[in-house]
This record gives C-alpha cells, structure tokens and sequence, in this order.
C-alpha cells in the first residue's frame, strides 16, 4: 500500500475512510489569502458555485495558483511523505440557493493502481450546515471504482445512482472553523449544501501528489473511449476544462467502466442463466 501521510493515525483514516480532517492555517495565513481572494475576484466571480478552473482566465489562474502555493506549500508538505503541490484553486459559494454542490469524485490526477493523490479542501471562514461546509461519503474511495475526468465522466447520474441506504450510513458533515482542513483521496466522494448565509464562503482547495508519480489527465472521446494525457502543472491553468486537451501527450486509450461496490448498493438486475431456467420451468 502507497503511504501518504507521515503520521500513522493520518494514514490509517485516510486508507479506512477515504478522508482526514487536522489544523492547517492560522489567523495570518487565512487573512492573507482572503486578502489575495479580494484582491482578484473581479477577474472571475459568477453566480452561485464557482471554482477557478472554470474560469478560462490564465491570468487569474496563475495567479490563484501562485497566492495558495507560497502561503501554503511548506505547511502542507510537513504533513506528507515525498509529495509535491500540482495546482490550487479558490473553491467559493457565494450567498444563495443555485451555490449547492450535488455529490461527485475530482478528477484522477495520477496511475490510481500505484499511488494515491490528494485535495486539501480548506475554509477561510467557519464551516456550517447554514453556509456550505463539505460532506463526504466515507469509503467511496474503496467502493467506487473507474476514472474520472472532462467534459464529464463520470456523470451525475451515476454518482446520483447511489442507493438512499448507502448515502445514510456513509454520509459525514464536516462542521469546521477556518484554517481546517479536509485531507481527502481524490476518489471521495463530496458534496457541500447551498451557502444561505449573507457571506460569500472562499475555501481553498489544492491537489498534493506523490513525487514519483506522472501526472496523468483523462479526456472521455466522442466514441466514449477514455485518452489518457500525461500533463503537467500548466495544463491545468491554460486547458479549457470542457475542450478536448490542447498539450499534453497522449499516452493510452482506455475502456473504462465505473461501477458502485458499496455491499449496501442494490445492484441493476441482471437475468442469469438460472433466473431464466427458474422461469421455463414455471
Ligand atoms: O467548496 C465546496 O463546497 C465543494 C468543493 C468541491 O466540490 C471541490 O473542490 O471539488
């Protein structure tokens, strides 16, 4: 198993529940980069939920990219075995109903058969059911299965799909004050309910991955097969998400199929041979 985490407690959550939750910023650090936030939101604040990879301002990009990296790199690499930071973004609701963020999985970001990446989803502001903190379903980084990654695949129908009784056992809210910060394995599954509050929330949200791993992003073709680009830190900030990779090296086309393994998941019925029999022979 790829170790992530330094701290054994850190590593055991994160391999059992797909997540872990610790102190990251302080005061300073969290006034800085609201400050940095302030400073360029004009460049890119559209309604309800935005995050900077929607915006197709490199300039902006860059510029997000750089203020997380020098406030928070150092911190966050203590934390972690031979990491490197790749990207990071401001992730922000601002105050109404339409900032709701239904469930889903980020994209793959490395080989996921040999390492393990992470985003580090962190708030500038406390963090309640009233004004969009994050909510994960624990273990779908095991019982979900397949990639991810643009336009949009998988699709939230399939991550919608998941059973009622499996979203009320593994659904944890994480009511926490700003600086915290949620640890989570890219294949987690997430959500955050809309912002009713009267201030915008500005959370940051940054991908740490292992240093010996490519960096992989994954493209779903208009005959539904999966390209496999190897990229690096400026795709991320010059790619159109919705436009099929414009750098990068095509590395593989891939058959992908995403499946629900949680054993609580009812499965779609399937007619085998002894369900047929069963039925000839009424
Ligand atoms: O900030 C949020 O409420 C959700 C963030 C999220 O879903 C993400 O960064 O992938």
């Amino acid at each position: 198993m790829f170790t992530t985490f330094k701290n054994s407690d850190f590593q055991q959550q994160l391999e059992e529940n797909g997540f872990v939750v610790f102190p990251l910023l302080n005061q300073e650090d969290i006034a800085q980069l609201q400050n940095r936030y302030n400073a360029i939101k004009h460049l890119f604040s559209p309604k309800g939920f935005h995050a900077t990879p929607y915006s197709d301002n490199i300039t902006y990009k860059w510029q997000v990219h750089n203020a997380i990296k020098e406030t928070v790199v150092e911190k966050a690499k203590t934390y972690f075995t031979d990491h490197r930071f790749l990207v990071g973004n401001f992730v922000v609701k601002e105050p109404g109903e339409e900032s709701r963020m239904p469930m889903h999985q980020d994209w793959a970001f490395v080989d996921e058969s040999q390492y393990c990446s992470i985003s580090m989803w962190c708030p500038l502001v406390d963090v309640n059911e009233h004004n969009g903190h994050l909510q994960v379903l624990s273990k779908s980084h095991i019982y979900l299965k397949g990639l991810r990654g643009t336009p949009h695949f998988p699709n939230h129908t399939f991550w919608a799909s998941i059973s009622p009784e499996v979203q009320k056992k593994y659904t944890v809210s994480l009511t926490i004050p700003a600086g915290t910060v949620v640890a989570y394995d890219h294949r987690l599954i997430h959500f955050s309910p809309p912002n009713l509050s009267q201030q915008t929330r500005v959370a940051i949200n940054f991908a740490m991955i292992p240093t010996a791993a490519k960096v992989y992003h994954y493209y779903q073709n208009n005959h539904n097969e999966i390209e496999q680009y190897e990229v690096d830190t400026e795709f991320f900030l010059t790619q159109k998400i919705t436009e099929k990779p414009q750098s990068g090296t095509l590395v593989s086309t891939i058959n992908n199929t995403n499946t629900i393994e949680y054993p609580e998941q009812k499965q779609p019925r399937t007619k085998t041979l002894l369900n047929r029999l069963m039925f000839w022979q009424k």
